[in-house]
């Protein structure tokens, strides 16, 4: 698969994943109509959903289909998105454009923006309780997984670690520490939940587990890459914030060229973490590639 079909492949999955998520959303009455336009807002506001897809491809690398992994995967782009509204708030980074439109709290209020989260949050589960393709033992693996990537020892926990570093030193194990948690572990469990609802064995959850590991680390040091070196206009938010706001990033603490390098090497120990699989891992493969290359 070359960079251009890598393209093509992407927006065929964003497109699978954007009907699913409409869907799920049209839950029919009793909810608040500000509340689900809030939530529409941010769940089907653009982002480039690389979570889900890699659940996806994690998917189809356990078991040859993608289907299985559709609501998972949904359940992963709920998380993200609560995540970004409630990073967005004045009380976290403040900041006034996602997506290249204004924040959640901007467009609509605050109070609305934080339940539009909370809503969203509680749905993940929800969407994969009810999962009828998954069952019952798989889909309560995979609750399990995504509830503790995004909790306390996960997302929320590397957030608050974060929030703790701000404006002091810190070692690269620490910042390696924040980071796993507040960016890597939901990519780890895109990859690892895909892979269970995949079917996959023991063995190959694990290799997902070293593979997401990996390309969380990637995403993260070309995200605080991006916003030293990158377009604003590509980005659809403002750079040079991490700065600003007095962030712990690789480039504040590994350097610009070093942090360079250990994008390639996160990229290489991704690739190796699939050795051993076939053309079924190509996806996954060349997701690694694009994320050490993306420009938003
Ligand atoms: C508020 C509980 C809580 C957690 C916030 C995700 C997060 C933790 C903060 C976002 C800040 C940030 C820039 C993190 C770095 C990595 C990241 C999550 C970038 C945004 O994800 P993309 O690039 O966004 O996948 P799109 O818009 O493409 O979905």
């Amino acid at each position: 698969m070359n960079a251009n079909q890598l393209q093509v492949y992407l927006e065929e999955k964003r497109g699978v994943i954007e009907l699913a998520l409409a869907d799920l959303l049209d839950r029919g009455e009793g909810i608040p109509s500000r509340l689900r336009e809030a939530m529409a807002y941010s769940l089907l506001g653009g982002g480039k959903r690389i979570r889900p897809i890699i659940a996806l491809c994690a998917c189809r690398a356990a078991g040859g289909l993608e289907a299985p992994a559709l609501c998972a995967a949904c359940a992963l782009e709920m998380i993200h998105c609560y995540s970004l509204i409630h990073d967005d708030l004045p009380a976290m980074d403040d900041d006034d454009l996602r997506r290249g439109r204004p924040s959640l709290h901007r467009a609509f209020d605050e109070g609305t923006a934080i339940l539009a989260g909370d809503a969203l949050l509680t749905l993940a589960f929800e969407v994969v309780a009810r999962d009828r393709s998954l069952s019952a033992a798989r889909a309560r693996e995979i609750i399990a997984e995504l509830s503790a990537a995004a909790g306390d020892r996960g997302m929320v926990g590397g957030q608050q670690a974060d929030l703790d570093a701000e404006g002091g030193e810190i070692s690269r194990e620490e910042l390696a520490r924040i980071h796993s948690r507040k960016t890597g572990a939901l990519i780890t469990a895109a990859a690892v939940t895909g892979a269970i609802a995949g079917g996959g064995e023991k063995e190959l959850v694990g290799m997902m587990r070293a593979y997401g590991g990996e390309i969380g680390l990637a995403f993260q040091i070309k995200d605080d890459l991006l916003d030293v070196e990158g377009n604003e206009k590509a980005l659809g938010k403002a750079v040079g914030q991490d700065r600003r706001g007095g962030k712990a990033t690789y480039p504040a603490v590994w350097g610009i060229e070093e942090s360079r390098e250990e994008l390639k090497r996160a990229v290489v120990r991704a690739e190796a973490a699939l050795e051993g699989l076939g053309e079924e891992a190509e996806p996954l493969r060349m997701i690694a590639r694009f994320i050490a290359r993306r420009e938003s």
